[in-house]
């Protein structure tokens, strides 16, 4: 089942150079930094209740942010809901005919498993599904 939003994805060019809005002007707090190597991008966590706006950096220009920023600029990415036993959703979502742009779950910031569904799935919405591991710090 669908549990939360999990994070708000928000493309950016530089996280240092944005984190003194979010940190000091918004006034919320950084859970950690990481590299998600499979994404290639660096990550920023903010908490905010139970959610969390998630930062995201390209570290390189063949990564789906680059191309995003490159296109659109910076701005809202993607949405990240919080589930329970991904690959069921994920065969739940397939069976119902949503176009999925990860089959299987991967590798995401923190440790989670994710899936993304294709934008055009949701009505030019990026959305990810977003499973908790035992031990996940995020
Ligand atoms: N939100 C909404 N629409 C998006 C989008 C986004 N974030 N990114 C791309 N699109 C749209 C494009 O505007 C385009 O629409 P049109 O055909 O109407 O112009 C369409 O999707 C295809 O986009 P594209 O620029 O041609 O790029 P690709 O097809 O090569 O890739 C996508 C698009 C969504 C499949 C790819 O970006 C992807 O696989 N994303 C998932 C992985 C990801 O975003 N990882 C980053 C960080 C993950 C994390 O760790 O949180």
């Amino acid at each position: 089942m669908i549990k939360k939003v999990d994070h708000i994805g928000v493309a950016v060019r530089c996280i240092s150079e944005v984190l003194p809005f979010y940190e000091k002007t918004l006034g919320l707090q950084l859970q950690g930094i990481e590299h998600v190597e499979e994404q290639k991008v660096k990550v920023a966590f903010l908490k905010i209740g139970e959610t969390k706006i998630e930062l995201l950096e390209p570290t390189s220009d063949d990564s789906a942010v680059a191309k995003f920023i490159e296109k659109r600029g910076e701005g809202i990415h993607h949405l990240a809901l919080g589930v329970d036993d991904i690959k069921k959703r994920i065969e739940d979502l397939r069976n119902n005919g949503v176009k999925m742009i990860d089959e299987t779950p991967r590798n995401g910031a923190g440790g989670a498993s994710i899936a993304f569904l294709h934008p055009k799935a949701a009505n030019g919405v990026l959305v990810e599904l977003c499973e908790k591991r035992e031990g996940t710090v995020q």
